[in-house]
């Protein structure tokens, strides 16, 4: 019996010693004093004992017992000291590492592009005027000189909102900004300087037309105001936009609002016209860049503004397009979808 004891004392002690996890501690508690433990066999076995030995061995695997407990009770201690340790140097903060980077939010191109051009036209004094979306039909056509056969006034280019009792003549989503400028005229009066950025609607939904895009119109009024004063203003503005002084041409166009009225192109900032796979210009050489010409009499008359006294010129242009000419946006989809990944090629 006694050289059971011994030899259970050595074999527990030694592995409770080196146990490396309360769970190996715990299978070996169970397997020394649990109820099929080797320790608790023999303290079943002194039942069947004679009586004269029983007394001593009983002692001795009682001793054993306590012994046993109080090595279990300690290495359970120091295995739970050693994970605190752990868990507190895996917690632990080192304030010499680098800061991990953060997101900064970022502005829109479409908006980046509206904060350019009215920073660049502020320089040169213009205000900005914003109006109403839903429009009515006299500022949206008829003081623009665009009379009620015009096409643009047709169903298929205009969204309408049924007629009601508030509104008898009907309503409309402006599709363009020039609304704004005629507000703004009978508002204010000569002479004034407004650029009128802002939503505009149109019924056109393809791979290159959006129904919602986004403009830009500027309107200058004042006396003597010379074709020159026109193609210098939007000089200015194009050769900040895109960072350099750049060539442009004129082509002869129409619109009801302006006479005369023509089209801007401004060299290509990209190639100048040396590549003729060019991603921004496609080879021509040129970019696309507004419509403009000097405001019609008609239109300065619907805007409260003596024609025999001012006159004006006027320019339109798509932010959206701007937008992607000078950040290399190939397509109109891309910037009315949720995904900055896609807009920004990830280098957000
Ligand atoms: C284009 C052309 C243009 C205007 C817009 C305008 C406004 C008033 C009077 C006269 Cl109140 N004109 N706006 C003039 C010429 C062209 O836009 O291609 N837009 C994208």
């Amino acid at each position: 019996m006694l050289t059971q004891v011994n030899e259970l004392r050595e074999y527990f002690s030694s592995r409770i010693y080196e146990a490396e996890s309360s769970d190996e501690l715990q299978s070996l508690k169970v397997s020394s004093l649990g109820k099929k433990g080797e320790v608790t066999a023999l303290l079943k076995k002194l039942g069947s004992m004679p009586s004269e030995e029983r007394k001593a061995a009983g002692e001795c695997v009682n001793l054993l017992r306590n012994e046993l407990e109080e090595i279990f009770e300690t290495k359970a201690k120091q295995l739970k000291d050693k994970q605190n340790s752990m868990t507190e140097q895996r917690n632990a903060i080192d304030v010499s590492l680098p800061a991990s980077g953060r997101y900064a939010g970022v502005f829109h191109p479409v908006v980046e592009t509206l904060h350019e051009i009215v920073n660049i036209m502020a320089g040169v004094g213009f205000s900005v005027a914003l109006g109403p979306e839903i429009e009515e039909d006299f500022y949206n056509f008829e003081a623009l000189n665009i009379p009620k056969s015009h096409p643009a006034r047709d169903m298929q280019d205009t969204f309408y909102f049924p007629a009601d009792d508030v509104h008898p003549e009907g309503r409309l989503l402006r599709t363009h900004t020039s609304p704004v400028q005629i507000r703004s005229m009978l508002k204010y009066g000569a002479p004034i300087r407004v650029v009128c950025p802002g939503k505009v609607y149109r019924r056109d939904n393809d791979p290159t037309h959006s129904p919602m895009f986004n403009q830009l119109e500027g309107l200058l009024v004042d006396e003597d105001v010379a074709f020159a004063d026109m193609k210098g203003c939007l000089q200015v503005l194009m050769n900040n936009f895109f960072g350099k002084s750049l060539r442009n041409r004129y082509r002869a166009s129409y619109f009801p609002f302006t006479e005369p009225s023509m089209e801007m192109d401004v060299e290509c900032f990209e190639c100048s016209g040396k590549n003729p796979d060019c991603r921004i210009c496609k080879g021509s050489g040129w970019l696309e860049v507004c419509g403009m010409g000097m405001v019609h009499p008609y239109v300065l008359r619907s805007g409260g503004v003596d024609p025999a006294k001012y006159n004006g010129f006027a320019w339109g242009m798509g932010l959206d397009r701007m937008a992607m000419l000078k950040y290399g946006i190939n397509d109109l989809r891309l910037m009315f979808d949720g995904s900055l990944q896609d807009v920004t090629r990830g280098e957000y």
